[in-house]
């Protein structure tokens, strides 16, 4: 075997050359793979005594794509396109043997091999979509050209990884080979194509036909998804070029759009937030060595809305449960609804029954506390109340096993004050989850003063079994994401109180890209959550909204009027409501604009993010945006609202919520580190 680089390899084996990659942990297309690719294919088609070329790679996958941390640098070694130019042009068959996954580019490199193996657990994907790109090495026009417009448009603006059995019922693998035995496959491969003289194929021969309407259509019924996002309106036009212009000029159309893409604001957040989501995993003084305790059973008390979300979460990943109730009666309706959530999504074709017996088998009903004896975790999933939660803890102290984790899925409640109730504070921990709790990807967790650090290695680890993204938080009221949105309800309802219409700050949060603004989510819910007929006094427009019988889309008005099929209409009740409040409270009533709008519920949100980091309430910033990227709908094309700070640029948001501060006091009074990195020019990104 003949190094070629550091992490490429080639020898010739039975006639075939087969260059090896290693590149850990993903064979990323880094500037030593591309050189490495290129040298070994050039002496593969030089050795005589190779007549057909295997590319492979070990580790866990194949190549997975452009090596994402060196965009944006000055580019150094081979091009892609020079790799690619070799293999494609070679005068021996080049055949990419596939595993793991092979995307992006990694999937555009094995598109220039004439064929292509894959063992059945591979997948394959043009994932660029979720980093605000698209496909920059021929993929745009490849793709199309093997699987047609219509699938290449539904896989490159959804990203998504098709399993290898798939791959190949749509030709873009070749062949299937045994699982475990990808190198002797694709060998044999390589011997069958040269004894039986098949073709060199290239892919870029080939032509793809579709109607203009099937684009037209594509956009019509993807609208709401793509809405605010640049790069699935660009992988679109993409593929219509690749239908109809020759392969080169598709090929230039791919490359204009690919840069305006990528030296865009939106990838640049969207890179931010895929490395973002990962750098949360690293816990400073929790280490890889900390023991991870096994979690084989899981209890969850209360089976309400929440507590039967969190069970699901762990029914999918194959982890028995035990659910506590009070009264027979609540436990029946939580373990109904339960099987009614999977029979529904079965009923989508989603799962099997089989799936659904599987998990519902999994799941075991009580109504006594004392059943959670053998569990490794138990989560507390009942009334917000301080008194309850402590006499629950309480009672699990004595009930039980040592060692086992006791959470709580608090929202806002003091996890310090909650272990206070036992004699185990080093077991207790906030896990609280978002609603729908099986749905949203966000796990809050929350790290008392006590907490083992096992028992955080544990609760992160768990949020990875379970698929959600782990975020570690310190204890304060509402830890950093509830912590954070009060400041922009807070501002929101000054807004409207000052005269500004609540559809106009729904339309501004939701042209920024939030999914909902907060009054049309108000009237979602319900306005009279925590509301009370008896106590209410009118003091509030939300008050007085409830006493008027308009609690929202439930009684067909709210803020909003809402016709028999709940579009929201804005309400001239609302409006007068709100002109009698200023009226009443001597406010000159005025209409803020829009800029205003934005910066009033936004930048309070930067600050206060700002203040939770330094008091230690989050480890980076990053972590901040990854808990309102996952859990809050933020745009993911904004990166979060520390990344949006920073890329406003902190001298500018320091100087608007000083504005705000002479105008309506120390509401927006700037935090000393916003202040400390505005005047250093710094970003919150720099506090690495
Ligand atoms: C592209 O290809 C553009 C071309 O079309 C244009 C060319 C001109 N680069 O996720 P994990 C790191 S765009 C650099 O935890 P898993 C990752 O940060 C690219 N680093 O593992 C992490 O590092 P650390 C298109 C990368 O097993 C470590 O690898 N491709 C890259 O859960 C492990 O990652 C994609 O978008 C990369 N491309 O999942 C694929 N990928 O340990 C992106 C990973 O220090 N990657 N790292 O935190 C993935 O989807 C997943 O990583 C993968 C593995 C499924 C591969």
């Amino acid at each position: 075997m003949a190094a070629i680089n550091s992490v490429t390899d080639l020898v010739v084996e039975d006639g075939v050359a087969v260059v090896t990659l290693n590149s850990p942990p993903v064979n990323a297309l880094s500037a030593a793979v591309r050189d490495g690719l290129y040298e070994g294919f050039k002496a593969a088609i030089a050795d005589d005594a190779a007549k057909s070329i295997v590319l492979i790679c070990d580790g866990r996958t194949f190549i997975a794509g452009a090596d994402i941390s060196e965009f944006g640098g000055a580019s150094k070694g081979a091009s892609l396109f020079d790799v690619q130019t070799m293999m494609e042009d070679s005068p021996k068959a080049v055949i990419a043997a596939i595993h793991g996954t092979a995307l992006g580019g990694g999937l555009e490199v094995a598109l220039t091999a004439h064929y292509r193996v894959a063992v059945p657990s591979a997948k394959v994907g043009l994932p660029e979509v979720n980093l605000g790109l698209l496909p920059g090495a021929g993929g745009t026009q490849r793709l199309p050209r093997i699987v047609g417009a219509e699938k290449a448009l539904e896989m490159m603006t959804s990203g998504s990884h098709v399993p290898a059995k798939a791959a190949n019922a749509m030709g873009l693998v070749d062949e299937l080979v045994e699982e475990g035995k990808l190198r002797e496959g694709a060998i044999a491969f390589a011997r069958k194509v040269v004894a039986e003289n098949w073709p060199l194929k290239k892919v870029r021969d080939r032509e793809v036909k579709a109607d203009p309407q099937v684009f037209a259509d594509f956009r019509k019924a993807n609208a709401r998804k793509f809405r605010g996002f640049k790069a699935p309106e660009s992988n679109i036009q993409c593929i219509e070029a690749a239908v109809n212009l020759p392969f080169e000029e598709g090929l230039a159309v791919e490359r204009k759009l690919f840069i305006e893409l990528m030296t865009g604001p939106q990838s640049a957040a969207q890179r931010y937030v895929f490395f973002a989501e990962r750098a949360a995993n690293k816990i400073p003084d929790v280490g890889d060595d900390v023991e991870v305790l096994p979690i084989k059973s899981v209890g969850v008390i209360g089976a309400g809305t929440m507590g039967g979300g969190i069970s699901m979460n762990f029914l999918n990943a194959g982890i028995p449960v035990k659910i506590v109730e009070m009264k027979q009666e609540a436990l029946d309706r939580g373990l109904g609804v339960i099987r009614k959530n999977y029979e529904n999504t079965a009923k989508k074709g989603r799962l099997t029954q089989d799936d659904v017996e599987k998990r519902m088998g999994l799941l075991t009903g009580s109504l006594s506390l004392e059943d959670l004896a053998d569990c490794d975790l138990i989560i507390e999933a009942v009334f917000e109340n301080m008194d309850i939660k402590k006499d629950v803890f309480g009672k699990l102290d004595k009930i039980a096993k040592p060692g086992a984790i006791l959470a709580s899925n608090t929202s806002f409640l003091d996890i310090d004050e909650i272990a206070s109730a036992t004699t185990r504070p080093e077991s207790v921990i906030g896990l609280h989850f978002f609603s729908p709790a099986n749905v949203m990807r966000l796990l809050e967790i929350v790290r008392g003063d006590k907490t083992s650090k096992p028992v955080i290695a544990t609760s992160m680890k768990l949020a990875k079994t379970i698929g959600k993204v782990g975020v570690l938080v310190g204890v304060c009221p509402g830890f950093v994401g509830n912590r954070m949105l009060a400041k922009r309800q807070q501002q929101a309802q000054a807004l409207v109180a000052e005269g500004t219409m609540p559809w106009d700050v729904d339309r501004v949060l939701y042209d920024f890209g939030f999914p909902m603004g907060p009054f049309a989510m108000s009237d979602l819910a319900g306005l009279d959550i925590g509301w009370s007929k008896e106590t209410s006094k009118g003091e509030t427009i939300r008050d007085v909204l409830c006493e008027m019988d308009r609690r929202g889309q439930k009684t067909g008005a709210g803020y909003y009027d809402y016709d028999e099929n709940r579009t929201a209409k804005p309400s001239p009740v609302t409006e007068k409501i709100i002109a009698d409040f200023a009226a009443k409270s001597g406010v000159n009533a005025r209409q803020a604009d829009d800029q205003e709008i934005l910066e009033r519920t936004v930048f309070p949100m930067i600050n206060e993010g700002a203040k939770i980091l330094e008091e230690g309430k989050a480890i980076r910033a990053s972590d901040i945006d990854t808990v309102w990227i996952t859990g809050y709908g933020w745009p993911v094309y904004r990166g979060g609202p520390m990344h949006y700070g920073d890329s406003v640029g902190l001298d500018k948001v320091l100087a608007k919520l000083k504005e705000y501060q002479n105008q309506h006091g120390d509401f927006f009074k700037p935090s000393a580190l916003l202040e400390k990195l505005a005047a250093e020019g710094k970003t919150f990104a720099s506090l690495k």
